[in-house]
């Protein structure tokens, strides 16, 4: 699955984008969108121009560059190693790994993939190490294709509901206004739930990108019961007929089990108020933390059963192998990659695009 419109609104590709330092950036009130306000509202009524296909050319470009950092460190890293041997031994493979932990795929994921290594150089008799990167790269693919998931946003009877969940700063506000944008130009009546009543300012934020967007908000005071907001919201949705929801949740760590127990409850809601509800419980990721989101994933995971991942940050990282790892070791699919700061930089996650954007050259 790839968004249609992506590349008409996705902002010009600019590698030297500093990582963003979470702790002192402004709140998302202040960041402008790419996209002006007159050109959204005739975006949103449709232009055809919006339903033509893009080349997948312009794609790949597209994300080569916003993983620029992640391709310069591991494959850089890669094709070094494979370029200085003569043969394939015991030392290339020890030196492989160090670049595949490296890369941030993790223990369990590269001892996976330096089995499968090990297993197709003895049944194919290869030799040159050079024919070791289609390999890894077939290796990787593999891990990321078992996991290919579509995000559901339509169900009958509606609303898809989408809860979105994670730690502090990883994202979540700004996935879902970017979410957001992409449903409505799909033609698709949002309704977000405020369902950080935590964070100072948290409320206002979100109102500021739904103003913008031109989608509703369900809110109550600061303060208030979140699984309250997110009751009311279903409500509303209903009677409104809205195609989606999404709920925004406070940030909070895996390790805090009271603020875990208050997820559970806002799912629990979901679930009482509207059958099959919730339809995707997203887990967004900061990529750039790259082994620590294994360990988030696996606890947020037991607590409320993921349907997805969405990685973002990805634009600002050398880690987004990690990609890899915790597909691999969560048996989750990871549904949206997160590529930048503004509206158009969120995607639809492909493993085959993901890949080759890692070791095209
Ligand atoms: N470079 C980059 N920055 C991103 C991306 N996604 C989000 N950000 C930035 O990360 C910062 C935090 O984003 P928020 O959406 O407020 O994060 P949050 O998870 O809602 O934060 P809390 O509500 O405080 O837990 C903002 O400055 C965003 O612009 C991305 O894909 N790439
Ligand atoms: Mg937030």
């Amino acid at each position: 699955m790839r968004w249609k419109f992506w590349e008409r609104k996705q902002p010009k590709p600019d590698d030297d984008t500093p990582a963003p330092d979470v702790a002192s950036t402004p709140p998302a009130i202040e960041v402008d969108l790419e996209v002006p306000e007159e050109e959204l509202a005739e975006v949103v009524v449709g232009e055809p121009a919006l339903e033509e296909a893009q080349p997948r050319q312009g794609f790949l470009r597209f994300l080569k560059e916003r993983l620029s950092k992640t391709r310069q460190g591991f494959l850089r890293n890669i094709d070094r190693l494979l370029s200085g041997r003569q043969t394939i031994d015991a030392d290339l493979f020890d030196d492989l790994e160090e670049v595949l932990i490296g890369g941030d795929l993790g223990v369990q994921t590269t001892t996976r993939i330096l089995q499968e290594l090990r297993q197709s150089v003895k049944e194919q008799r290869l030799q040159n190490p050079s024919e070791i990167r289609l390999h890894l790269k077939e290796s990787l693919l593999n891990i990321l294709h078992v996991n290919d998931g579509e995000l559901c946003t339509e169900v009958v009877p509606p609303p898809a509901v989408i809860l979105m969940v994670g730690v502090n700063g990883v994202g979540k506000t700004t996935t879902i206004a970017k979410l957001a944008y992409q449903l409505k130009l799909q033609g698709k009546r949002v309704i977000l739930a405020a369902g950080d009543t935590f964070r100072a300012a948290a409320i206002e934020q979100l109102q500021e990108w739904a103003d913008r967007l031109g989608v509703e908000v369900i809110k109550h005071v600061a303060g208030a019961d979140p699984a309250a907001v997110v009751y009311d919201t279903i409500q509303a949705a209903k009677a409104r007929h809205a195609d989606v929801v999404i709920v925004d949740t406070a940030g909070r760590l895996h390790t805090k089990v009271n603020l875990m127990e208050e997820c559970k409850k806002i799912r629990r809601v979901i679930a009482r108020e509207h059958e099959g509800a919730p339809h995707e419980v997203l887990l967004v990721l900061d990529a750039t933390v790259g082994q620590n989101g294994v360990v988030q994933a696996k606890q947020f995971h037991e607590a409320l059963g993921l349907t997805g991942l969405v990685m973002t940050k990805l634009d600002g990282t050398a880690k987004g192998g990690v990609v890899v790892s915790i597909v691999n070791e969560l048996k989750v699919p990871v549904k949206l990659i997160g590529v930048g700061e503004k509206l158009p930089d969120l995607q639809p996650f492909d493993a085959t695009s993901f890949t080759e954007a890692m070791f095209d050259e």
